[in-house]
């Protein structure tokens, strides 16, 4: 196995923790020796031992060998001893990680390392390692609004829903699957006002990961006219929602929603409405439509990343999901993830990778 694939398989063991250590980044770790995979590990829950120290933990003789890993070695104490410290220990001769750790007191590692006499290489799979642990990094690089994701479900030709006005399944049930698990890794998920009433969603995660924090039900209503029998509504006693309203209807609404457990949170614009979700604790929004919201969000440059499920049929009219642009303005995506979700199509843009150090 070359260190590119064990690179490879390291991104992929990460994804094990999806849902499951966040505010943590997801990290996996291969050992290699000779070409030889010798052991593997990965961060699996918050609070738990971090992927290299897993990886060393079944490893009955790592002297010598290389450690691929998709996030630099930490040198922190922090809830578990120091990667670093485990990796000099147990010998390790070389250390390859994707992307620099950018948290403030777990970072350094490779200069320890280096200065140990460790051989150590920076970069490998670099963009796929930042597109991983995107939430994470923009974290620390853009404190003031949380990690925003669209996601969005149209026809060839770009359509949400036909014009009927009714709730509509675009897609399959493997696209379905997909997003309950998507929203496991992911602090909120989002929908406009009109969407909330059409479709009635639970917006609750129920897949094959259990988040281990459930995310926050957001609403964006401008008005604050929320109809008080909604499914999310009516369940806020028992999953953490929020309201969006204009800041003149902050008190009405929440008179209004007054012993449903809904928060109220007043916001003139979409900038300083994530910004107030920021400061609840939410560092990632997954916005799930509809066309209203996700156009204003694409016209402000507020989408961070694309999730853009197409299916295989043609409305020729209907809701539309995109802002219309002329070509020269309109902004090149780095696409990051192509595949097929049962007859559907998946494709995962981001707008820019965050690169911690460069
Ligand atoms: C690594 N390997 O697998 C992870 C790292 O609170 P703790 O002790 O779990 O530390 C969390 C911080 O450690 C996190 O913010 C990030 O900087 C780093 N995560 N580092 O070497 C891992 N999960
Ligand atoms: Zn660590």
């Amino acid at each position: 196995m070359t260190e590119r694939e064990a690179m490879k398989r390291a991104l992929t063991l990460a994804l094990g923790g999806w849902g499951r250590v966040a505010p943590n980044p997801l990290v996996g770790a291969v050992l290699v020796r000779g070409g030889r995979v010798i052991a593997e590990g990965a961060h699996g829950e918050y609070g738990a031992p971090h992927a290299e120290a897993a990886a060393l933990a079944v490893c009955t003789d790592p002297r010598g060998a290389t450690c691929v890993v998709n996030l630099e070695p930490c040198a922190h104490c922090g809830k578990t001893p120091p990667c670093t410290d485990a990796l000099l220990q147990a010998g390790i001769a070389r250390v390859v990680f994707a992307v620099r750790d950018p948290h403030s007191s777990a970072a350094g590692g490779a200069e320890r390392l280096r200065a140990a006499g460790v051989e150590v290489e920076e970069g490998l799979c670099r963009n796929e390692g930042a597109a991983l642990n995107a939430p994470f990094l923009w974290a620390h690089a853009r404190p003031a609004r949380p990690f925003v994701a669209l996601k969005l479900a149209t026809s060839l030709d770009g359509f949400l829903a036909d014009t009927s006005g009714k709730p509509q399944r675009i897609s399959g049930p493997e696209a379905c699957d997909y997003v309950h698990w998507l929203r496991a890794g992911f602090d909120a998920i989002a929908v406009g006002r009109r969407t909330a009433e059409i479709d009635d969603p639970q917006l609750t995660v129920r897949g094959s990961v259990e988040p281990r924090v459930p995310p926050t039900r957001v609403i964006f209503a401008q008005s604050g006219r929320v109809r008080p029998d909604l499914t999310v509504i009516r369940t806020a006693g028992d999953i953490s929602t929020v309201v969006v309203t204009a800041s003149r209807a902050v008190a009405g609404t929440a008179r209004k929603l007054a012993g449903t457990g809904v928060r109220v949170l007043g916001a003139d614009a979409l900038e300083p409405a994530f910004a107030a979700l920021r400061s609840l604790g939410i560092r990632s929004v997954l916005v799930e439509g509809g066309g209203t919201l996700a156009a204003a969000l694409l016209s402000a440059d507020l989408v961070d990343r694309l999730y853009w499920i197409q299916a295989p049929l043609w409305l020729g009219d209907g809701v539309p999901g995109l802002q219309r642009s002329p070509l020269e303005q309109a902004d090149r995506w780095i696409v990051t993830e192509r595949r097929a979700l049962g007859l559907d199509t998946l494709l995962v843009a981001d707008r820019q990778l965050c690169l911690p150090g460069s």
